[in-house]
């Protein structure tokens, strides 16, 4: 029996000295490997090229199922196509598909994984370039203690805060930098199931070319605003609402930054200027936040008693009075005469229609 020429170095071949040293089961299944490859030789004639042998050993040194099924894929477009080969052909091909099989298993487990569960009133990603400060402006907004740093790439994995608006609680996840290597993984699927994503820049470090940069990151992820008009070119993408901030005005020379920045984009996507040390740019953010969750909070209430203005109901904007109905009870959108309305009603405690648009903190009570 000889061992094929291209495996030499590669199958440990027992040295006489030390063979007997070698555990009996070990040896059996050194021998069961060896007798293998001598099988695959007696039925294959030698003739492979060398790129094979390059691919073969690409395969073995392949880190991840993406770049083994690459190799694998070489190994089989280049290997000689006749009856020697059968055998060969149909293993790698087994191969490969059990590799696929297994790189489908692991992105489905890692997507249902790397979902951040929604809590409160909406959830916003924060997305950007490295070091733009998105993890200092989670921990200003919110209860969350993020590592932030003065080096780029410092946040690995998402942190989630809560982030108190008046009388709601709007969720805010800080993610790994758009051009980092964890972002694939993350900033993916969080921006993916996020209600809207705050795309955050430096303004003291060329704005505009960091949005430009942020959104072909998230375009090459299938992630487009959903300003973009609706094509052939947009099926199949996720389209998100997008709002941009303008971070770190504190720092010299900005204010023409953030002028650029404006006249750049600011017809396509709401903006807010903002600096982790000053509230009340903070405050601003907080409210374009807010707006650009496209949320209204109804409080209903019923006849003759107060409504709780601290535990509003969230929807969407441009829901109707029947939609508040249905949405307290499912039954109540059939049985809704008319609703009262302090708020958006002409005067209030006007008598709307069940078709009446709500406005953001009407106070409704609903007459069944
Ligand atoms: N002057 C100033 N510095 C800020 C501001 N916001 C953040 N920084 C600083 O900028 C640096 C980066 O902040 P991070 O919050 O870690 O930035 P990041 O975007 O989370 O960065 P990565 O996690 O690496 O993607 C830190 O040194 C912060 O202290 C700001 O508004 N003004
Ligand atoms: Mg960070």
């Amino acid at each position: 029996m000889s061992v094929p020429s291209y495996l030499v170095g590669y199958i440990p071949t027992p040295n006489p000295k030390t063979a007997n040293l070698i555990a009996w089961p070990f040896r059996g299944a050194l021998q069961a490997r060896l007798l293998y490859y001598a099988k695959i030789e007696a039925v294959m004639p030698a003739n492979l090229p060398p790129q094979y042998f390059e691919a073969e050993k690409r395969f073995r040194e392949a880190k991840s199922s993406e770049e083994k099924i690459e190799a694998l894929e070489i190994m089989l477009a280049i290997m000689p196509k006749h009856k020697g080969t059968d055998h060969l052909q149909a293993d790698l091909r087994r191969r490969i598909s059990k590799l696929n099989e297994e790189s489908e298993r692991m992105l489905a487990t890692s997507r249902a994984s790397f979902y951040i569960r929604k809590e409160g009133a909406g959830q916003v990603a924060l997305v950007g370039l490295a070091n733009v400060g998105k993890s200092q402006l989670l921990e200003m907004l919110t209860d969350a203690t993020p590592e932030v740093g003065d080096y780029p790439f410092t946040t690995k994995s998402p942190t989630v805060g809560m982030m108190k608006f008046e009388n709601i609680q709007i969720q805010v996840v800080d993610t790994p930098a758009v051009n980092g290597r964890e972002a694939r993984t993350w900033v993916n699927n969080i921006a993916r199931n996020a209600d809207l994503l705050a795309l955050v820049v430096d303004l003291s470090n060329k704005p505009v070319e960091q949005v430009k940069a942020t959104l072909q990151a998230l375009e090459g992820m299938g992630i487009i605003p959903d300003t973009d008009v609706v094509d052939e070119s947009t099926i199949g993408r996720c389209q998100k609402k997008i709002v941009i901030v303008g971070n770190k005005r504190d720092m010299e020379n900005t204010s023409a930054s953030a002028e650029q920045l404006r006249s750049r984009y600011g017809s396509r996507f709401p903006i807010a200027i903002s600096s982790a040390i000053d509230s009340d740019s903070l405050a601003e953010l907080e409210k374009m936040l807010f707006k650009g969750l496209d949320i209204i909070r109804i409080h209903t209430k019923t006849p003759g008693k107060k409504p709780d203005l601290n535990d509003p109901m969230i929807m969407k904007a441009g829901s109707t009075a029947r939609e508040a109905a249905e949405a307290v009870h499912k039954e109540f959108k059939a049985k809704l005469k008319y609703a009262v309305v302090w708020g958006s009603g002409k005067f209030d405690g006007q008598r709307v229609s069940q078709e009446h648009i709500l406005q953001d903190n009407d106070i409704v009570e609903l007459h069944i």
